[in-house]
């Protein structure tokens, strides 16, 4: 696998023809707005491209993709992966076709396994689409409207609408030229509609989790365990649960976050986040997941009771890993 710079991934894309851009499964804003920025920025160096993912992109994000959508097809010149930490993340369709072939990898994850035949990694971008940015103003491209769009809300999201400290410098800046060239973009609206506003029935079961938040730990641990009879009772989707895992650290001292999602009877996704200093990959690892110091995750099996006692006690075990 071939490292690039910054430069040599702008001379890379001016180079490549015919692009097919993948992005992850459960598509979120970031990998949504990169795919897409990417997209138009080699047409307008008249070449094509698609953006393909293995599921639909969800309601929420639809205001991101371009007015035309329609696909044009042809055979792949290349493949290029934005935000694509694993192959494994790529669901399986897409990664049965391309998961070996990926030709070009641009991404922010820290855990990023060497995949692709070249490689543009950056662990401090806050966001994928905070280097799809960079990669603009040094390519022979001008920024849109669509394209702003698209880079904001991934900057915006990945970032907790700035709110987490990956945001650095780097990230306000971008922010702020976006916001100058091109200011007819609806930023305020955007930040609303991705960070206050929820569904009725997402609404109600939040009043049902906040009847039923779970303290350990003297408080300093909160955990939420959202089961499918929840998400029935109030015909809540799982598109509409984005977020949900920072919802525990609201609590006033809570050191770490757990929620507990119920994938199917016997088997819980869960997410852990950590307001400072506990290192939350680690807590997961312990349980054969991973992720970030302060964002991590596992897939754990068992009734909701012995995945609450797995989870404990990995977090009695790994509170003061480093
Ligand atoms: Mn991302």
């Amino acid at each position: 696998m071939q490292q690039l710079t910054l430069a040599q991934t702008a001379a890379w894309l001016k180079d490549c023809n015919d692009a097919y851009i993948l992005i992850h499964r459960s598509p979120d804003g970031d990998c949504i707005g990169a795919g897409y920025a990417l997209a138009e920025m080699l047409h307008q160096m008249q070449k094509r491209a698609v953006v393909l993912c293995d599921e639909p992109i969800p309601e929420r994000y639809r205001f991101m993709l371009p007015e035309s959508q329609e696909q044009e097809t042809f055979e792949p010149g290349c493949v290029i992966a934005v935000d694509v930490a694993d192959p494994k993340l790529l669901g399986s369709e897409l990664q049965e076709k391309y998961g070996k072939s990926v030709d070009l990898c641009i991404d922010h994850h820290v855990s990023n396994v060497p995949y692709a035949s070249a490689r543009y990694l950056d662990g401090k971008a806050a966001a994928t689409c905070e280097i799809l940015y960079s990669l603009c103003r040094i390519l022979p491209v001008t920024m849109t409207r669509s394209m702003a769009l698209c880079l904001y809300t991934g900057m915006a999201t990945d970032t907790g609408c700035f709110q987490y400290d990956n945001a650095g410098p780097h990230t306000h800046r971008a922010v702020a030229d976006l916001m100058e060239m091109c200011p007819d973009v609806p930023y305020a609206k955007i930040n609303r509609q991705m960070f206050a506003v929820k569904s009725f029935g997402r609404l109600q079961l939040e009043q049902l989790l906040i009847d039923r938040l779970e303290r350990y730990k003297d408080g300093k641990c909160i955990l939420i365990c959202i089961t499918q009879e929840f998400l029935q009772k109030f015909q809540v989707d799982e598109a509409e649960l984005d977020g949900i895992a920072g919802f525990p650290l609201q609590v006033e001292g809570a050191q770490v976050g757990i929620t507990m999602k119920e994938k199917e009877p016997g088997k819980f996704r869960v997410s852990m986040r950590s307001a400072d200093r506990v290192n939350v990959s680690a807590i997961c690892q312990l349980l054969g997941g991973g992720g970030h110091i302060k964002a991590a995750g596992c897939l754990v099996c068992g009734t909701a009771d012995e995945v609450r006692e797995k989870l404990l006690r990995a977090v009695s075990e790994g509170w003061s890993i480093q």
